[in-house]
């Protein structure tokens, strides 16, 4: 890959002080190991489960992070010989975590519980899986909340902060488990499924992420299950610039999450080598995301005009919407989120009564951390900076929505991100120069230049053409 001068003209800028910016921007392999604490435990319990032939129960999160996580532990544990038995929660009807009713009859004594993209909240689960006599590793992304679950090891970054915070739920994993069995670290297969899972789930697109999709750059198709070629076959420019936006657009929200949506067969289709299956599978995918999104449309206009008037004066979209159909609440904050650049909390009823909240978050905003300043008035709370949840156990609205307004006032992160500007120029560029730091996205912004008293902020199309654009549009 060259950079053009004006491209290592940005890098300077984005990492001041920094004797390296292009080795910021994009650098060689990572220590995993050194973010990994616990990951001694994991080598250790995998060895003696060998020894015992117990079996793996690999519990995941329907989500695109937690289910190319599944295919990566899947992949590395049944090719070392493992007996591996996966688990995929159905956010419609389960709440987030572990639940024992999904262990019972399946974790027998002697196994080893390794979770991905999830687990690090789960005391109940984690809780029975031990005393039923099993070994328990959590790995994970999501912010750790104290108390933590009694695991033999937990295995998540996010105390170290960026760029091993950074990883999505599939990077994680995807690095313990190559850090113990360095023979897959370049597999193609792999390498595909923690990109999607990564660019899926939002995470800021830096360092060791950039790391993990500069390697995802250099995959040959061929070496691909059918589902894994097809994906990357619809990847928007792959081979070229892309945006992380781009790619949700197109895959992502096509595959969908909660009812009707691809998911919960996500994980058959990354294993399929039945080309014509994967085929029709992907055309039902799309015939049902258009009908989702039809839903999804006529929700946010609906949602747009009951946006809370006084949460809007701290910056924040609060929306209260009594009834979302399943599984639908994440992709409206989502979707208002982008509307309205800002962090966006969706709340609403579920069945038994209790109070539900999808959060997003763009910019400066760390929604999992303003949950979590909060937490003694929730029955759960977690996530990560751009995407997080709560459950509340009353069915009192007014009282969580005064709650929630007073502590938008005490916290003390500023919502709607900034237009950035990366030069000043004389004349306008060709936009090509800078498509060579692509991929775009959260964390790492498309370029923007000021010529005279305008901002032209660089975009980038699903057929690989790019052009200039004005606008204070921050570019996530
Ligand atoms: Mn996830």
């Amino acid at each position: 890959m060259r950079l053009t001068p004006l491209a290592i003209e940005v890098l300077k800028r984005r990492f001041p002080g920094e004797s390296d910016p292009v080795k910021k921007w994009l650098p060689g392999k990572p220590r995993w190991e050194k973010a990994l604490t616990g990951l001694d435990v994991l080598s250790e319990e995998l060895r003696s489960l060998r020894k015992r032939r117990g079996k793996v129960v690999l519990y995941g999160h329907d989500d695109m992070d937690g289910i190319t996580g599944l295919f990566v532990g899947l992949r590395v544990l049944r090719n070392e010989g493992f007996t591996v038995v996966p688990i995929i929660p159905r956010r419609e009807i389960e709440t987030y975590g572990i639940r024992p009713g999904r262990l019972q009859g399946v974790l027998e004594p002697g196994d080893l519980l390794l979770t991905v993209d999830c687990g690090c909240s789960a005391l109940e689960g984690v809780a029975w899986a031990r005393r039923n006599g099993s070994r328990v590793v959590i790995t994970d992304h999501h912010m750790l909340n104290p108390p933590l679950p009694e695991a033999h090891a937990i295995i998540d970054p996010q105390p170290l902060g960026p760029p091993a915070a950074d990883l999505a739920g599939c990077g994680v994993l995807y690095a313990a488990l190559t850090s113990i069995f360095p023979a897959y670290e370049n597999d193609p297969q792999l390498l595909a499924a923690t990109a999607l899972g990564t660019v899926s789930d939002r995470v800021p697109l830096s360092e060791w992420n950039r790391y993990l999709l500069h390697c995802f750059s250099t995959i040959k198709l061929e070496r691909l299950t059918e589902g894994l070629k097809l994906l990357m076959e619809e990847w928007p420019c792959r081979k070229g610039a892309w945006t992380g936006a781009m790619v949700r657009s197109h895959i992502t929200s096509t595959i969908g999450k909660g009812c009707n949506s691809g998911i919960s067969n996500m994980l058959d289709f990354l294993f399929s080598f039945d080309r014509h299956w994967c085929r029709a599978f992907w055309e039902q995918m799309l015939k049902n995301s258009e009908e989702r999104g039809q839903v999804l449309s006529e929700l946010t206009g609906r949602a747009m005009n009951m946006k809370d008037p006084e949460a809007d004066a701290f910056g924040m979209t609060l929306v209260f919407m009594d009834s979302i159909p399943q599984g639908m609440g994440g992709t409206l904050a989502s979707r208002l989120c982008r509307i309205h650049r800002r962090g966006t909390i969706v709340v609403s009823r579920r069945e038994d009564g209790v109070l539900v909240g999808d959060t997003r978050s763009v910019g400066d905003w760390n929604m999992a951390g303003f949950l979590v300043s909060m937490k003694d008035v929730f029955s759960s709370a977690g996530g990560h900076y751009r995407a997080a949840g709560f459950s509340y156990e009353s069915p009192d609205w007014n009282a969580l929505r005064e709650i929630l307004l007073s502590n938008m006032a005490e916290y003390p992160t500023h919502p709607v991100p900034r237009p950035h500007i990366d030069l000043h120029l004389e004349e306008l560029p060709d936009p090509r120069v800078f498509t060579c730091l692509a991929p775009f996205g959260p964390g790492f912004l498309p370029v923007a230049v000021k010529i005279g008293g305008m901002r032209y902020l660089l975009q980038i199309h699903p057929n690989c053409q790019s052009n200039w654009c004005i606008t204070e549009d921050s570019g996530e």
